[in-house]
């Protein structure tokens, strides 16, 4: 029986990853580095440091050249999340978590990103959530389950009681790895593991599983 929903952040609660983009593709400009849309779909859910790698493939720089790059992406991202605001999360995803909480489901927070704590103070759900995982609680990112292990235990909840929504395929390989239930949105809608597609947040709501 499912008792609590482990949601993603870039891309499942906010639009983050729009931002992470538009910082990835900066750095890959300057750099003279082909990257695109689809490219960019590939580093949705994986560390900052494996997202660079995927960045210069086929590219051959120094470890120290890698470090600074990293830094000078994350400091160009770190500039656009200054922007956000409560009004950046939509209605519908916080009357989604209120319905959640109001069923007697737990929620909490499974992200890769080091900057998670950062993004939910800037939008006003820090204590949103029953709990938070992310990228400074793990030393594998996904797709190694670590990060949804760490938030169901926080939650006191066995992975077979959680449900992860995910918008990465890496998140989605993640969630299958830890025994959860897989619940995909945007461009994760396309992994053939997903237990079930969602177009928007509040479609959760529908499910044979939480209804
Ligand atoms: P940071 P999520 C992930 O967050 C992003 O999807 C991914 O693009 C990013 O590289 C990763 O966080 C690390 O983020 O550089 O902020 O530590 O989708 O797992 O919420
Ligand atoms: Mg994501």
């Amino acid at each position: 029986m499912i008792k609590g929903i482990i949601f993603d952040l870039d891309g499942v609660i906010l639009s983050t990853d729009d931002f992470h983009y538009k910082a990835w593709k900066a750095l890959a400009d300057r750099l003279g580095v082909p990257f695109d849309r689809e490219k960019n779909n590939r580093l949705r859910g994986v560390s900052r440091m494996a997202s660079l790698e995927i960045v210069l493939e086929g590219y051959d720089f120094s470890e120290e050249d890698k470090k600074r790059f990293a830094e000078e992406k994350n400091e160009a991202y770190r500039e656009s999340l200054k922007g956000l605001t409560p009004k950046d999360v939509t209605e519908e995803v916080r009357n989604t978590l209120e319905a959640l909480h109001q069923k007697g489901f737990k929620i909490a927070i499974g992200s890769s990103s080091k900057n998670t704590k950062l993004i939910l103070t800037q939008v006003g759900l820090l204590n949103a959530f029953d709990a938070i995982a992310d990228g400074t609680d793990i030393t594998h990112s996904k797709p190694n389950p670590e990060v949804f292990l760490v938030a169901s235990k926080r939650i006191c909840l066995d992975p077979s009681e959680c449900i992860v929504v995910e918008d990465a395929f890496a998140g989605i390989d993640a969630a299958i790895a830890g025994g959860f239930l897989p619940v995909a949105i945007g461009d994760a809608r396309n992994h053939k593991g997903a237990a079930h597609r969602i177009d928007s947040l509040g479609q959760l709501l529908s499910l044979p599983e939480i209804r």
